[in-house]
């Protein structure tokens, strides 16, 4: 049956102008960077409220940091996968084109991606807590931890943590783009976090085709125009192939 839904998805991808795709953890799953939940999840060693929140990070920065220099070593370590490359074709291949993601990890800007909506932020950007200043860092294992700016400020990494806003720039693109859209794809999330979880909804309330590729069902399988189960390394290649 897979193929009848991949093609049908193919003809709507030929036929749409405007096509977003909105990606979670599950897009790098296949570049060996741990995902968030389920099996062998991120958060399974750590708890979401005990490290990627203010609170945390006021009580313990060391320990936060610990964190955040493993996964920044993972990422380093991992290369974009044929899921974030099969992207970058349907940026190439598509008359309008938006990707949206909840990864940090900046493998869709490895893998060729010239214009990536990050609503969580960034692993490889450093805000300080004491001026704001905001700088881009690659070191593999940090220097210091936490590391410092030279005002003498903590740095944090500029992601966004657990009851924090989203960039408001950011999210109003994202919602623009979804309103926008023929054909909204979302792909490797469990769709559970919020405001990013609401964006595919946006997009069918607005007339998209929603398209959902995962290797479960999720919370928001139940309201997609077509559910495609597999792995995104396999079944967006075989998506975007002419
Ligand atoms: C905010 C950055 C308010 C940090 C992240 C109760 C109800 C509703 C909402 C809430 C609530 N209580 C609290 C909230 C709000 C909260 C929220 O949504 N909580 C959830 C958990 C209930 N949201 C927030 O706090 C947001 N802010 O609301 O602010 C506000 C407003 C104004 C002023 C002040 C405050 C902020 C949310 C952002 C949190 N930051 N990340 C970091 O990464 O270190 S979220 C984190 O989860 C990552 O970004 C991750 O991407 C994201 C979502 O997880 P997924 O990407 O979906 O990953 P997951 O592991 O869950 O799923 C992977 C999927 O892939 C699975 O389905 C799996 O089957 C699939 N898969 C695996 N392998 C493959 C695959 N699919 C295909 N192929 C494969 N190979
Ligand atoms: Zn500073």
């Amino acid at each position: 049956m897979a193929m009848n839904q991949m093609e049908t998805v193919r003809q709507w991808l030929a036929k749409a102008d405007h096509v977003v795709a909105l990606t979670g953890a599950g897009i790098s799953a296949e570049s060996g960077v741990p995902i968030f939940r389920g099996a062998g999840g991120l958060w399974q060693q750590h708890r979401p409220e005990d490290l990627a929140t203010p609170e945390a990070f006021a009580r313990n920065p060391r320990l936060v940091w610990e964190w955040y220099d493993w996964r920044r070593a993972r990422v380093a370590a991992a290369v974009p996968n044929p899921a974030h490359l099969a992207l970058v074709t349907l940026e190439r291949s598509s008359s309008h084109f938006t990707l949206i993601t909840q990864n940090v990890d900046g493998l869709h800007d490895r893998a060729g991606s010239r214009h990536v909506l990050k609503l969580h932020g960034d692993l490889w950007q450093l805000r300080c807590t004491g001026c704001g200043n905001e700088s881009h860092n690659t070191d593999v294992p940090l220097l210091e931890l936490p590391p410092r700016c030279s005002c003498g400020g903590i740095l944090r990494p500029a992601v966004v943590w657990f009851g924090e806003a989203l960039s408001g720039k950011v999210l109003r693109a994202a919602s623009e783009a979804a309103v926008q859209s023929q054909v909204f794809l979302v792909i490797g999330t469990s769709a559970l976090v919020q405001p990013a979880a609401s964006l595919p909804l946006l997009a069918g309330q607005n007339g998209a085709r929603v398209v959902e590729i995962n290797r479960e069902r999720t919370a928001l399988s139940a309201h997609t125009d077509i559910s495609i189960c597999g792995a995104a390394g396999e079944l967006l290649p075989q998506l975007v192939a002419d």
